[in-house]
């Protein structure tokens, strides 16, 4: 099952390896990627398509001088077999095991811990040229390996036009299977689609040439016969000329599932004076025949269970709601009431289950790949012709929108609603997909409202809430089961909190959907004779300051809770509204996110190691009740 695999220590190994024990070594891959996900959610499908490409590549490179990256990274997984991780291969995802992308920290095959597309090219051209600087007697190699969903992203382009303009020796390798998550959208997509269909080699160009040359046009018939000949051949001719006019040898397409191929074409690539780009074709999910036809599906599927060659049972998980399943039904009852609200999405309409907004209005329903920023400003000119735009982003993802979240949007003060979906921890793909920082990155943004439900019922009306505003609006919540708070909710008030119960004692402020355990800790705070109230804080910005600020005034601690980074923050936004309003702030204690990126795990594992689940808001409180606080001195005897 593993003969081989077992005795690759390094891709030192692989450089003696027949062809045949290379297509061999290849199944192998394969069946440890099927072991991996019968086990636990992982990358699959596209890791599938990549098992030849890794292996041509650490057989015709030597990456221990020579530099590769991968795009996005989230298709890593043979390249971390091929790189002597395969004995800790089965932990990947794990807390405490492999991470899931790239992570220099396990192995110097890793240039980069990356999660997010569109970097490849631009960081390999960084590399290239620093390298050429700092040892220009060693050249090097620079491989970027970039997948045809990813490639649309601005930064690509913007890097490959730096490279094309200093014609440097930069390979890129597009990694071309068709599919995004999704299936790949935009007009670059039916550009590739083309080249697929139009075999182009450098001296079939001029050969066709001369055919097209030395065409004679007689009659008329005969002319549209030719004239369609022509533009058949022209568009073979015109194969990979986008790149051509960038700056880029264009070669190919070749076929990514044969080892040997494309030896044979990175070994030519290799030694190219110039940029030079490399198309391949893969298929997701290659080899496993469920992977291949339904890609999207097994692109990151829950753990399965193979039955024959041809079927896969899902291992059954409890069904429960998610947020982003309220979110996506909230969006759906909207766009079904007002004809003017659109949803947006960043090539995550599989990620955010908006698969049937998209069935339902095909019209008002808008892919833009994987193009954040452009998402963003797009919606402004949405929202400026008059309909209620909302873009449905994780919160990692709007990082790469900030620009025009600030100027298209807020400084145009026009109303876009931004759903940040995976707003906090979002568990196994680890920092690079955590949302941790949306608050802080957010909240200072005039104009904008910034809010956090706290439940789902919450999220169903600040959605209502933000879309009947003539204002930007932003909504986060988490990547979590989404558990109604049992009660009867106050209507969502611009700037306004909602008191669950008011305490004597101390005051636990929950931003956001930390509010069902502030709740639990209040109530085990209560058997112990402490009286703790709580508040589901609902705004960021505007802040309550009338109910936050009493709570500060008055009561002997207030805790603030958040899945977020401390820095800048909920808790720092009533610190600043407390100083202002020249209050004691001691009493205060913020709950968050540290200032560090977290690690992968589970999201409950990585709540309670950062003292955010109930125990540890718990062991805060009591600490706080105990310790260090003048006012709560008398909490202490209390207590005791
Ligand atoms: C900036 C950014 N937006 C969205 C994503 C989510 N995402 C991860 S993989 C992926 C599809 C990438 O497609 P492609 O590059 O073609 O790789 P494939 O999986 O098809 O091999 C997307 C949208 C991301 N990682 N980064």
């Amino acid at each position: 099952m593993d003969k081989l695999l077992r005795t690759i220590r390094s891709p030192q190994d692989l450089q003696g390896l027949q062809p045949r024990q290379l297509e061999q070594l290849a199944a192998e891959m394969r069946e440890a990627l099927c072991r991996l996900v019968a086990t636990r959610t992982a990358h699959f499908a596209s890791n599938l398509g990549v098992v030849e490409l890794t292996l041509a590549l650490h057989t015709t490179f030597d990456f221990s001088r020579d530099r590769l990256i991968w795009d996005t990274g989230h298709q890593v997984y043979p390249h971390k077999m091929a790189t002597g991780r395969y004995p800790e291969f089965h932990t990947i995802r794990e807390k405490g095991g492999l991470m899931g992308y790239p992570n220099p920290a396990e192995s110097p095959y890793d240039l980069f811990m990356t999660g997010h597309a569109g970097s490849s090219v631009a960081s390999a051209l960084g590399l290239k040229c620093g390298d050429e600087l700092v040892r220009p007697e060693q050249p090097r190699h620079v491989v970027a390996v970039v997948g045809d969903g990813a490639f649309p992203c601005g930064t690509v382009f913007e890097a490959m036009n730096h490279a094309g303009g200093l014609k440097k020796r930069l390979i890129v390798i597009l990694n071309d299977n068709k599919m995004s998550i999704c299936p790949r959208v935009g007009g670059l997509a039916d550009y590739l689609d083309r080249l697929r269909v139009t075999p182009f080699y450098s001296g079939l160009k001029t050969e066709i040439q001369k055919f097209l040359a030395s065409v004679p046009v007689i009659g008329e018939s005969m002319e549209r016969v030719l004239g369609q000949m022509r533009d058949a051949i022209k568009a073979g001719l015109l194969g990979g000329m986008l790149f051509e006019e960038l700056g880029f040898h264009y070669l190919g397409p070749v076929d990514g599932h044969n080892i040997r191929q494309l030896q044979k074409y990175l070994a030519m690539v290799r030694d190219f004076q110039h940029p030079v780009l490399l198309h391949v074709v893969t298929e997701k999910g290659h080899g496993f025949q469920p992977a291949a036809e339904d890609p999207v599906v097994f692109h990151t599927p829950a753990p399965f269970v193979r039955q024959n060659g041809s079927e896969v049972l899902f291992r059954k998980k409890e069904p429960v709601r998610s947020y982003t399943q309220v979110a996506r039904d909230a969006i759906l009852a909207e766009m079904r009431a007002n004809p003017r609200v659109a949803a947006i999405t960043a090539a995550m309409c599989q990620g955010n289950m908006l698969e049937p907004v998209r069935d339902e209005f095909p019209e008002r329903f808008f892919d833009v790949g994987i193009c954040e920023s452009h998402a963003v400003a797009f919606a402004a000119g949405l929202a400026k012709s008059g309909m209620r735009p909302i873009v449905d982003i994780y919160s990692t993802f709007l990082q790469r929108s900030y620009d025009q979240v600030f100027q298209e949007v807020a400084l145009q003060n026009l109303p876009v609603t931004m759903m940040l979906d995976r707003a906090g921890l979002v568990g196994p793909d680890g920092p690079t997909h955590h949302g941790a920082f949306d608050l802080a990155y957010l909240r200072h943004l005039p104009n904008l409202v910034v809010m956090a439900p706290g439940d789902a019922r919450d999220l169903e009306a600040m959605l209502a809430f933000a879309l009947a505003q003539d204002s930007p609006t932003a909504i986060r919540y988490p990547k979590a089961p989404a558990v109604p708070v049992e009660r009867e909710p106050a209507p969502i008030e611009l700037g306004r909190a909602e008191v669950m119960h008011w305490g004597r004692d101390g005051m636990l402020v929950a931003c956001g959907t930390m509010l069902a355990t502030c709740l639990s800790v209040a109530a085990q705070l209560g058997r112990r004779g402490i009286e703790v109230g709580v508040i589901n804080a609902r705004f960021v910005k505007p802040l309550d300051t009338d109910i936050l600020l009493r709570a500060v005034a008055e009561c002997p601690m207030v805790v603030t809770v958040e899945e977020g980074t401390l820095l800048g923050g909920f808790g720092s936004a009533v610190l600043e509204a407390a100083n202002e309003a020249g209050l004691d702030t001691r009493s205060v204690r913020r709950l968050g996110l540290p200032d560090r990126f977290i690690e992968h795990g589970e999201r409950n594992e990585l709540l309670a190691d950062l003292a955010l689940d109930e125990s540890g808001i718990l062991a805060a409180c009591l600490e706080l009740a105990g310790h260090g606080q003048p006012r709560s001195v008398a909490l202490l005897k209390r207590a005791k």
